[in-house]
């Protein structure tokens, strides 16, 4: 296989330059992380005040771990590292307590992170031949503009198509001749059926790759995908607390996602010691961003749990590679590429009058898509043979689920009283879709 790289000195970087590569990165990223008032008060108290007090990688574990709430309780400007006048974009993505989490980028933030993508797309056999159909979210959800400008950087021709509505995203295909595109698995899924069902021939489209991330997929729903749309998929990982997407990604070998130790510090630990595991263990991963500017973040617990491989690659990166991601380590749900956390639904349900004390979350599949369903007990003083207040209130619980978490769920109402309750921790998830990561 004749392999591409977009920097072969950097992505076959031998392992020792590459250390001493994130070591002064490291050390940059202290000095810059002082200038946040969060950081400043965490690295002061772990005795770190200067990048002096860095003198080998290892001394990253003085730092402690950043989590989620962390990031919370510094919004709005708490990890801003920079003046706010070099700020010149943010994303941001929601959370169990309505603060979202919100990263901000510089120029040079944003140019890196193009960068980055670039090297992931370009590693697939993509080049500025191809035409780009980028069906993700755009908006402060990180997946669409931060492919787009990897896109762009690449050469691709990019269709900022956005998801849904599928006859277009078809028409588009054949008008432009798209040759690549990029969309949660399930999306992909969708899309096949759908296709079917309008009849379009694939052998009227210019289809070769497709870029499949934002939420947890199996090797067979790779397969699935590759057969019945007849391209080649490559799994894309990435977190908006590290950019986005572009933090780990497949090369042509499709085998583990290299991720780019240039930019980021990866580390794999035991959940619940928090202790290293050793290679190729599962554990959770802790990233620590190098390429960051605006919003230096250190070890930061992503919940997700994967593994590192212990062999290399046949492609020839020296970048280590991780294991698909097989779940998570806190209880998120992740439907249809948008994250959930079973906190913010009790927040929005328990804050109306008219619900009772029980409800129930209930995850399907629904052919390709997820399917968000609300069980929810009404009020004592509401009967359930009067439908117009019961229609209301379905409706005001939809509209104020989507308000929070950007899903507009299936809600049933059910008799006070009639869920089934049970013994000891309730049970307030049900996720029936399929486990077959
Ligand atoms: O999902 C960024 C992204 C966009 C990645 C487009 C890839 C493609 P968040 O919304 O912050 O950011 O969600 C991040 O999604 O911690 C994982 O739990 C999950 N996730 C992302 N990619 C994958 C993947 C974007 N390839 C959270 N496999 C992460 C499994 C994934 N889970």
């Amino acid at each position: 296989m004749n392999f591409q790289y977009f920097v072969p000195n950097i992505e076959k970087m031998p392992r020792r330059k590459l250390e001493a590569l994130q070591l002064k990165k490291l050390k940059i990223q202290i000095d810059r992380a002082l200038r946040a008032s969060f950081y400043k008060e965490r690295l002061s108290k772990a005795g770190i005040t200067s990048s002096n007090s860095i003198k080998s990688l290892d001394d990253l574990k003085k730092i402690p771990f950043t989590t989620k709430n962390d990031l919370r309780n510094g919004f709005p400007f708490g990890f801003l590292a920079v003046p706010k006048e070099k700020i010149v974009r943010l994303h941001a993505s929601s959370g169990t307590t309505g603060i979202p989490t919100t990263i901000y980028f510089s120029r040079e933030d944003i140019k890196q992170w193009a960068h980055y993508m670039a090297r992931c797309i370009y590693g697939t056999g993509c080049t500025k031949s191809d035409v780009f159909q980028n069906m993700i979210t755009y908006g402060l959800f990180t997946g669409g503009l931060g492919m787009h400008q990897g896109g762009e950087e690449v050469g691709m021709m990019v269709i900022p198509a956005g998801p849904g509505n599928t006859a277009r995203q078809f028409k588009m295909m054949q008008d432009y001749k798209t040759t690549v595109l990029h969309a949660t698995p399930s999306f992909l899924l969708h899309l096949e059926a759908k296709m079917k069902e309008a009849g379009i021939e694939r052998e009227s489209l210019s289809l070769k790759r497709a870029f499949a991330g934002a939420e947890p997929y199996s090797e067979d729903t790779r397969r699935r995908i590759e057969k019945l749309l007849k391209i080649d998929v490559f799994n894309s990982y990435g977190l908006s607390e590290m950019n986005g997407p572009g933090v780990a990604f497949e090369c042509q070998c499709k085998d583990g996602l290299h991720i780019w130790e240039d930019g980021f510090i990866a580390e794999i630990v035991n959940p619940d010691t928090l202790e290293p595991v050793k290679d190729g263990e599962i554990g959770e991963l802790i990233l620590t961003i190098l390429c960051r500017e605006a919003t230096p973040i250190f070890r930061y617990r992503t919940r997700d749990l994967t593994a590192f491989y212990t062999e290399p690659c046949k492609c020839g990166r020296t970048h280590r590679r991780l294991h698909r991601i097989t779940g998570r380590s806190d209880d998120m749900l992740i439907i249809n590429g948008v994250n959930v956390f079973p906190s913010q639904i009790e927040e929005v349900i328990m804050a109306m009058k008219e619900v009772g004390n029980n409800y129930l979350i209930v995850v399907e599949k629904d052919g390709a898509l997820d399917k968000l369903i609300i069980k929810v007990e009404v009020g004592p003083d509401i009967f359930m043979d009067d439908s117009r207040p019961l229609n209301a209130l379905k409706d005001k619980i939809k509209e104020n689920l989507q308000v929070s978490i950007s899903i507009r769920p299936h809600v049933e109402l059910h008799e006070n009283g009639s869920l089934p309750v049970t013994e000891g921790k309730a049970v307030r998830v049900k996720d029936n879709r399929p486990k077959d990561v």
